[in-house]
């Protein structure tokens, strides 16, 4: 029996590492013993790594653009500098965007592009051969130490891949950290639109393949008898890709009497084309809330983001939503090079009258920030905009909370009032936070946020998160 560890980084939320998951069980169980160490649940992620690789054939390691880079850059060289014979492959978004400048880095010894189960499958085999893994379809590695890039893979249908291993996580644990006994889970990969801030077309260049609706009810079924969840979240680029498939999902939960909630990504198109009947036969089966990303609240930024949704859409979703009930999470985003005030201000308005439709309504803000793989990020880098060039500068590529350079200041005064006052002008309050919320309300009405007193003493006495 053969020791695979496979290491995911440290990150600010604790959805289950799925990516880990889908690779560990793409392995014959009978010949490859696989350990999943989650930094973000090790008190000290370097010692159980190094801990878990002895005799290892090999590490793999999950890197998202950004902070998690970090850690998977620590790990990797503690683990290289004790076993300097110890392959290292990293895979996951990051390595899918830059192949080979990750292997720039001494301590990865490869990097995965794409969808990653049958490429690390034949890694390990490899390996356990003791064959070179040069030229293997959605690899990079380095043939006689110069980095040398694989053919593309063709997608994967995700239905002839195995289903996933959650006896490999501790998943009672996932649960107490999220305080919350919400499962995760993965029903299709890749996405068809071609959303132009998104790695998404670039990576799985518009491709898309999903589980079969009884396969995603047996899955559920049986995990959801053994861990006793409340909840299912989906992970799914855009769950409602394919209407027929998700009502039939929605049947598969009813028939076999699952009584778990879940939630998933919707966008606005399909939200609105989705019938009254259908709507309604979803919230039967569990559906409480989704996610449709607007991006902002001018159309002409929406086409030029390459969304494909009209504004009329947005507000079709948004009154079906409240009609059946759904509570929805609608991510904005500003500061996108050469926004123009009207448009950033078209957003402010379209989040206030989502806000208003329902309490159960969330409008998040977040600055745009060039992730790598988008038609705007190339364009801004044409512009003469310079990404990081390292994998350490690409670490520090993380504006979670803040705003990035095409927001003035002034804009970035403007919206994060603006932020604070809408997220106490809606939904139901405690007796306490009543006088707040009348002038929060004022305020957003009015479009008033000069001498932000309220948001001074609030933020004095209980400093809030700068999440959205
Ligand atoms: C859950 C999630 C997270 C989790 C992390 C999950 C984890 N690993 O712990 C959290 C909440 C921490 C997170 C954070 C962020 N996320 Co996120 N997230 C997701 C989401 C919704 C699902 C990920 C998932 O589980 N997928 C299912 C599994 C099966 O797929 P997978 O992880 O991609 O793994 C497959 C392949 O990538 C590959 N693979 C993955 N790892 C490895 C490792 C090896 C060794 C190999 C060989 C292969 C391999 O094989 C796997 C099976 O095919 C995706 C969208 C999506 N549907 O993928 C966005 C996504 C990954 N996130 C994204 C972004 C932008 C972010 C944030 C920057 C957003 C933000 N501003 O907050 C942050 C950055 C990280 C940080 N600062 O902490 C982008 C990726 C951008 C990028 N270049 O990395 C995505 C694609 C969303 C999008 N379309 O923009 N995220
Ligand atoms: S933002 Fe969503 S819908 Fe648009 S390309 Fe990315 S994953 Fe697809």
């Amino acid at each position: 029996m053969q020791k695979i560890v496979l290491y995911n980084p440290q990150a600010v939320f604790y959805t289950m590492p799925l990516g880990l998951l889908a690779l560990a069980s793409a392995l014959d169980p009978a010949r490859y013993q696989v350990q999943i160490i989650d930094g973000r649940l090790e008190r000290d992620p370097v010692a159980a790594v190094l801990k878990a690789t002895e005799g290892a054939l090999c590490l793999g390691v999950t890197v998202l653009t950004g902070a998690p880079i970090r850690d998977a850059l620590k790990i990797s060289r503690a683990v290289k500098a004790q076993r300097p014979d110890l392959p290292v492959v990293w895979g996951g978004w990051h390595p899918s965007l830059f192949p080979v400048d990750t292997l720039a880095e001494p301590s990865v010894d490869i990097s995965v592009q794409g969808q990653g189960e049958i490429t690390f499958a034949e890694i390990v085999e490899r390996l356990a051969a003791g064959a070179s893994v040069a030229g293997l379809p959605g690899s990079a590695s380095r043939s006689h130490g110069i980095p040398q890039l694989g053919p593309p893979r063709l997608m994967q249908a995700v239905n002839t891949l195995a289903p996933h291993r959650y006896d490999l996580i501790p998943v009672e644990r996932y649960f107490g950290l999220k305080r919350q006994r919400q499962f995760d889970y993965i029903s299709s990969a890749g996405c068809h639109f071609r959303c132009a801030f998104c790695a998404d077309p670039f990576v799985y260049k518009r491709k898309w393949a999903g589980l079969d609706p009884a396969r995603v009810g047996e899955e559920l079924e049986q995990h959801w008898r053994r861990y006793q969840f409340e909840e299912v979240s989906f992970q799914d680029e855009t769950f409602f890709t394919y209407r027929d498939r998700v009502i039939a999902i929605a049947e598969e939960f009813l028939r076999r009497g699952l009584r778990f909630a879940w939630t998933a990504t919707m966008r606005a198109d399909q939200g609105a084309r989705l019938s009254e009947a259908d709507m309604a036969l979803c919230v039967r089966s569990g559906l409480r809330r989704v996610m449709i990303g607007v991006e902002s609240g001018s159309q002409e930024m929406m086409d030029w983001l390459a969304k494909d949704i009209k504004i009329e859409q947005v507000l079709e979703s948004a009154a079906k939503c409240v009609r059946h009930g759904v509570g929805v999470i609608f991510p904005f985003i500003v500061g996108f090079p050469g926004e123009s005030d009207a448009s950033v201000t078209a957003t402010l308005e379209m989040i206030k009258r989502l806000r208003a439709m329902s309490p159960l309504f969330e409008t998040p803000i977040f600055y745009f920030k060039p992730y790598p793989g988008s038609r705007i990020t190339d364009e801004v880098v044409r512009q003469g905009y310079a990404l990081p060039q390292t994998l350490e500068a690409w670490a520090d590529f993380d504006f979670i909370g803040s705003s990035g350079p095409w927001v003035t200041p002034e804009r970035e005064r403007l919206i994060e009032r603006f932020k604070f006052y809408n997220r106490f002008a809606g939904g139901s309050q405690s007796l306490l936070r009543w006088p707040l919320q009348q002038i929060a309300r004022w305020r957003c009405a009015n479009d008033f946020y000069a001498l932000p007193v309220e948001k001074l003493v609030v933020e004095r006495l209980r400093p809030l998160p700068k999440l959205s």
